[in-house]
């Protein structure tokens, strides 16, 4: 675990040191999104940059643009999921979440100029036509009406069902598509096969049932200091979770076997993707 806690350390520096220099800029809206963009774990862009490695890509210029658009639309989908009329949330990443900051309207806009600029970081650079289409195709699919904001739709829902159908339909839209595309897209960038792509995409779903799993656990057993975020909240407003359907054992258990079926689907790809292994196990045993 040592090893791997290091291994998200150095990647975590180097990515928020590429957001440190995308948010270089005078104009005040920067600085509003780069509020939210500050703080935060960086899995997903490390997902990014992980398979990038493993499948053989070499140039950090080539993936850092795609790692960091990755985190951006992340820290969009929590600026609005933080808003009064979703979650309502006033404390994110640690401090106060952004329309605390800023008041309602640029909550909204800073989530808006997120999205728009991680796509404009996905098309840096020079080259890789067909390679960045396929990112911009495969993360748009991921975070629209097939995927997060479809799964948002059914998170809000008042007064739902509490069935294990339900729950995954919730949690695969809202959580691991966006996961499994994170993972995809360091493949993309480094010209993996179609194969590997799709087997990585497979381990990637997998592993963001997990961590949405987590996600639901520390919200019953986190800390709020540790976790940045107030947990507890699921709960309170009767939301639909792992917990709340298989209890905190079974939810556990869950998530175990949720951890073992991705480690599997990794594995096969041969030990270059052993990392990915690794950070699956992180996300088990995370308590942030
Ligand atoms: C269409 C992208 C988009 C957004 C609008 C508001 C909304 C629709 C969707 C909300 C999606 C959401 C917040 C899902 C929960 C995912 C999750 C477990 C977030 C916590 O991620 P961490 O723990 O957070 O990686 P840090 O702060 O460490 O980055």
């Amino acid at each position: 675990m040592k090893d791997i806690i290091s291994y998200l350390k150095e990647k975590k520096t180097l990515i928020d040191s590429a957001l440190r220099h995308y948010f270089d800029n005078k104009n005040p809206l920067f600085e509003i999104m780069y509020y939210s963009v500050d703080g935060g774990k960086r899995i997903r862009p490390i997902l990014a940059i992980a398979s990038f490695e493993a499948s053989g890509g070499k140039d950090m210029n080539i993936i850092l643009p795609i790692a960091c658009g990755l985190e951006l639309i992340h820290t969009y989908s929590l600026i609005h999921d933080d808003l009064p009329s979703m979650d309502n949330d006033d404390y994110r990443r640690g401090k106060a979440s952004a329309h605390k900051r800023f008041g309602e309207a640029m909550a909204i806009l800073s989530g808006d100029g997120l999205c728009a600029y991680a796509f404009e970081l996905f098309t840096q650079g020079n080259g890789l036509i067909q390679a960045k289409y396929s990112v911009i195709r495969e993360v748009s699919e991921a975070i629209g009406p097939h995927g997060i904001a479809y799964g948002q739709v059914l998170d809000i829902k008042k007064d739902q069902t509490l069935t294990p159908t339900s729950l995954r339909r919730v949690h695969v839209n809202k959580t691991a598509k966006f996961i499994a595309v994170s993972v995809t897209c360091g493949a993309i960038m480094a010209g993996a096969s179609d194969t590997v792509k799709d087997e990585l995409h497979k381990a990637g779903i997998y592993m963001g049932m997990l961590f949405q799993y987590t996600d639901d656990l520390l919200d019953v057993i986190g800390e709020k200091e540790k976790l940045g975020k107030t947990p507890g909240k699921d709960l309170a407003v009767g939301k639909l979770t792992a917990p709340a359907i298989y209890g905190l054992g079974g939810a556990r258990f869950r998530a175990e076997r949720y951890a073992s079926l991705a480690k599997n689907r990794f594995s096969a790809l041969g030990e270059r993707f052993y990392v990915l292994n690794q950070v699956t196990d992180f996300i088990l045993k995370r308590t942030y």
